[in-house]
Order: structure tokens, then C-alpha cells, then sequence
């Protein structure tokens, strides 16, 4: 099999450091950008090499050969431009969060399933390193089995300089960074059976929550408690945009935190060490982690494409992260508990 062709969507924020993660690997290439503002795509095309620039998506798909389109527009478009990619019979990577709604979200994994062509998800936070480790530690069951476990994300950073839109957004952390802690969760402990939420607002200009509290009731029994906060306030740790986790487990526990240090507690006493993300000269040194993640997340995604592996986060795994993202704002709506069985998740 020859380099995979595809086709970036959107020229926004993310678009550059993802166009840098696709040129890490070998076996893909780049052949066409597209944006509604053209002469952004332009822009990044003329940065990287990238020989066709469109302003219309539909033009872009009639005119090029494509393996796969990778999506990487607002929420609320991802609809849009993932059915156009399966009436022409085209794999699609998706950024998260896939859709604005659950049910946009299960229509579009229903339109590729129909359609016979894979839909993927572009959900980097699970490979990073410090987390893939984590995850070693837990699988390989040197603590034994977890019964409660924290995933702390709370940051001052000023996330809205980059992404203003963030700002506008009804449904604001739970959406952005709830997406990927939900997944780490799911990628740590399992699935859920029922969870608990409470959201809380402190910026007096943004729309949606800027915290948020999980607490996921796993199918284990375990109990894992989800903390997001962009809440702008002072804060001794805050290392933008690291994820503090500690788990407790039948024969020890396990600590991720600032700087990247996995300190994994048993009888025999405490072995600590420290996971860095490899460090890319295109990533922004303010979003290290998450920009190094993106290669790994697409090594992993290209492998599936290429048939060569299984993807990880699959559109119709990320219905289940979707799921809790929106059972979450449900539970704190209704000031109640959500609790369901495999054979009737919520809605
Ligand atoms: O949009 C978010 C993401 O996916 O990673 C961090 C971020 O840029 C801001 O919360």
C-alpha cells in the first residue's frame, strides 16, 4: 500500500500542531486544505507544502483523490461535513468532541456504519505518556484492583486567547475537557454504570460551565471522581495542561502528578519516575503534552486506516465517552443520579 492521500478541514487553532503530527509518520500526505476563510488555508498550505487550498468542501471532495478526510472544524459542522464523507464512501477522522449532541453523534456513527467506512475519532488525551504508563501500571495489576480513583484537570490557563469560541459555548468544560477526562477514565478503569454531576460558573463572560464534578460509579464498583475546572483563580500547582491522577487499589496505589512523575506505592515501598511527553520543535511549548499526544493518537488512527491495527477510539467507542459527557449534564440539570445497565444506556 502506497502513502495514504487525505484532506484537512478547517484551518483553525488545532489544524497546524495536527498537519505537524501527520508529518511525523510515514505512509500518509496531505494533498488538499480547506476552509470557509480561504486565506487561512492558504496560509497553512504555503507553511507546509500542501499543494491544493478550497474554500468549499464539496469542490475539494469532487476534485481530489482522497484516502481520508480529517475534520478539524467546530462542533456543530461535524455533522455536516461527516456525511459528505460517507456518501462518497470515505474513511473520516473526526476531532472531539464529534457532535454537539448525543443523538447528532449516534446519527453520524450510524450514516459511516451504513455506509461501510470507518469513522474515527481524533481523542488524543489517552496517549499521553505519563497516562499510557498509568495504564501499564494498572493492566499489569502491580497494585491489584482500584476501588477509587481521581482524574484532576483544574488550570487557570487562558484557554480563550487561543480558542475564543470556547467562550460562546452553551455547554463549555464538560464538552471541552470533559471529553478527554471521561476517556481517560474509560481507558483506565472501564465503563460506567451510572454517574453524578455538578457543574458551577465562575467567569461572569463565558456561557457554559467552567467546572465541573463527576462522580462515575464503574461496572467494577470502583468510584471515579472527575475534576475539571478553568475557574481562573490562583492555584499552587497549576501546569497547564497536565492531568493529576491518583488511584487507590486493593494491594497499593498510584499517583500521576506535576511534571509528569508516577509514583506507584506497594509493600516494597514507593518507585517513582518521571514520563515526559518527546518533545517536537512545531509543538507549542504551552501545550507540550497534548501536542506530543497528537502523534502517537494518529500513528494509532493510521494503522486502523491502513489496516494494519485497531483503533482505539472509534466513533462508535466515543459514543460511550459521549455518553457520560452528556448523562453528566443531565445528572447536574436534574440534581439527581443517572444510573443505567449496558442494554439501557441513558439518553
Ligand atoms: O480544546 C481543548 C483541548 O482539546 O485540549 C486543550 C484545549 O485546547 C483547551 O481546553
Amino acid at each position: 500500500m502506497g502513502s495514504l492521500r487525505f484532506a484537512i478541514l478547517g484551518t483553525g487553532f488545532w489544524s497546524r500542531f495536527q498537519l505537524a503530527g501527520w508529518k511525523e509518520l510515514d505512509g500518509v500526505e496531505c494533498v488538499a486544505l480547506c476552509d470557509r476563510t480561504g486565506s487561512k488555508a492558504e496560509k497553512l498550505a504555503r507553511e507546509f507544502g500542501v499543494p491544493a487550498v478550497y474554500d468549499d468542501a464539496e469542490e475539494l471532495l469532487r476534485r481530489e483523490r482522497l484516502d481520508f478526510l480529517d475534520i478539524i472544524t467546530d462542533a456543530h459542522t461535524h455533522g455536516k461535513f461527516v456525511r459528505m464523507a460517507a456518501d462518497r464512501r470515505l474513511p473520516v477522522i473526526c476531532q472531539k468532541p464529534l457532535a454537539p449532541s448525543y443523538s447528532e453523534a449516534e446519527g453520524m456513527v450510524a450514516a459511516c456504519r451504513e455506509a461501510g467506512v470507518p469513522l474515527l475519532v481524533h481523542e488524543n488525551w489517552r496517549w499521553q505518556p505519563q497516562i499510557r504508563q498509568m495504564k501499564r501500571v494498572l493492566d499489569e495489576g502491580r497494585i491489584g484492583e482500584p476501588f477509587r480513583a481521581r482524574i484532576d484537570f483544574i488550570s487557570s490557563f487562558p484557554v480563550f486567547n487561543n480558542q475564543p469560541f470556547l467562550r460562546e459555548l452553551e455547554q463549555f468544560i464538560l464538552t471541552d475537557i470533559g471529553t478527554h477526562l471521561l476517556d481517560v477514565a474509560r481507558c483506565l478503569f472501564g465503563e460506567a454504570e451510572g454517574l453524578t454531576c455538578l457543574t458551577h460558573r465562575v467567569h461572569r463572560d463565558t456561557k457554559g460551565e467552567d467546572v465541573a464534578t463527576v462522580m462515575l460509579a464503574m461496572e467494577g464498583g470502583a468510584a471515579v471522581v472527575c475534576n475539571m475546572a478553568y475557574a481562573g483563580n490562583a492555584l499552587e500547582h497549576d501546569r497547564f495542561p497536565e492531568t493529576y491522577i491518583f488511584v487507590e487499589a486493593e494491594s497499593g496505589s498510584a499517583e500521576l502528578g506535576p511534571d509528569y512523575w508516577l509514583r506507584v506505592t506497594t509493600g516494597d515501598g514507593t518507585f517513582a519516575r518521571r514520563y515526559p511527553p518527546p518533545r517536537y520543535a512545531w509543538a507549542d511549548p504551552s501545550y507540550e503534552v497534548i501536542h506530543a499526544s497528537i502523534v502517537p493518537c494518529h500513528a494509532n488512527l493510521l494503522a486502523a486506516l491502513r489496516g494494519e491495527g485497531r483503533a482505539e477510539t472509534t466513533g462508535e467507542d466515543n459514543l460511550l465517552t459521549l455518553k457520560l459527557v452528556f448523562a453528566a449534564y443531565e445528572s447536574a440539570a436534574g440534581r439527581r443520579s443517572i444510573h443505567w445497565s449496558r442494554s439501557n444506556l441513558p439518553e
